[in-house]
């Protein structure tokens, strides 16, 4: 755990969220670090354990905003306009049954709130409540093939030069029972700047795995053919994939 802790605060320092993460790339010695702490950390701690869970005064009075920028485009100011009446919530790719959920239907499915603790790579951490529908819910309405490995979340903001945010997990983790797609933070409707409509909530792992704005869920044999190939935004800018805290 302590050398897990003192990688992301490694990676902090070098990187952080930001485009500084090329130094990431040029610096092999810790590149190599990285690369065999990743299977190392994987083995010892595994996905099966929870996150730990805080009481409601532990509750951080405003939860930070971080990453890129609320999407500005006409489609989605025109879906917060319409309080999302028109969002549609795409499961697709390796399924034997696709799915296009509406807010209304996801919220028909079983809910879980639960308090846990953000942590953002930079080295800052965030109390908040999150209430929404297990991804297992919403995977077991679309039954995933034999061959599906990987669920790849496809959102709707970008770097600012036109490349989407993306990111994903294996299966395992998607099923994990702390991985939520949120639609609730701190009691209130999900806001735009946090991710409205549909968010994901991954406490096991650090912030960047945690998706805002997506608008499809994709279920795939691998991520090798998705962007640049590493299975995330920032992950195909040197981050690791597996994420655990
Ligand atoms: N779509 C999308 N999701 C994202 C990001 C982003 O830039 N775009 N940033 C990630 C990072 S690095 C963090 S720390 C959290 C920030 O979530 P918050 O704004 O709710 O604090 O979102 C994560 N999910
Ligand atoms: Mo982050």
């Amino acid at each position: 755990m302590k050398r897990r802790l003192f990688i992301a605060s490694a990676v902090s320092t070098l990187a952080g969220c930001g485009p500084v993460s090329a130094a990431l790339n040029q610096n092999q010695g810790v590149a190599r670090v990285l690369a065999s702490a990743e299977g190392l950390n994987h083995a010892l701690i595994g996905t099966r354990g929870l996150a730990r869970e805080y009481g409601e005064r532990d509750v951080a009075p405003t939860f930070r905003v971080n990453g890129f920028a609320t999407p500005s485009d006409q489609r989605y100011v025109q879906m917060v306009r319409g309080n999302f009446a028109a969002y549609r919530l795409v499961v697709d790719g390796a399924v034997e049954s696709p799915q296009a959920f509406t807010l209304a239907q996801l919220r028909r499915l079983p809910q879980r709130t639960q308090i846990t603790r953000h942590d953002c790579v930079e080295g800052w951490s965030v109390i908040g409540k999150w209430s929404g529908v297990p991804l297992a819910a919403v995977l077991a309405a679309a039954q995933p093939r034999g061959d599906a490995r990987f669920v790849v979340f496809r959102c709707m903001d970008n770097d600012g030069a036109g490349n989407l945010y993306y990111e994903s997990l294996d299966l395992h983790q998607a099923r994990h029972p702390q991985t939520l797609l949120a639609m609730r933070l701190n009691d209130a409707p999900l806001d735009p700047d946090h991710g409205a409509p549909v968010r994901l909530r991954v406490p096991t792992q650090l912030g960047y795995k945690s998706a805002k704005w997506i608008a499809r869920i994709e279920v795939v044999g691998s991520f090798a053919d998705v962007y640049g190939g590493h299975g995330g935004y920032w992950e195909d800018q040197g981050y690791e994939w597996y994420a655990g805290i």
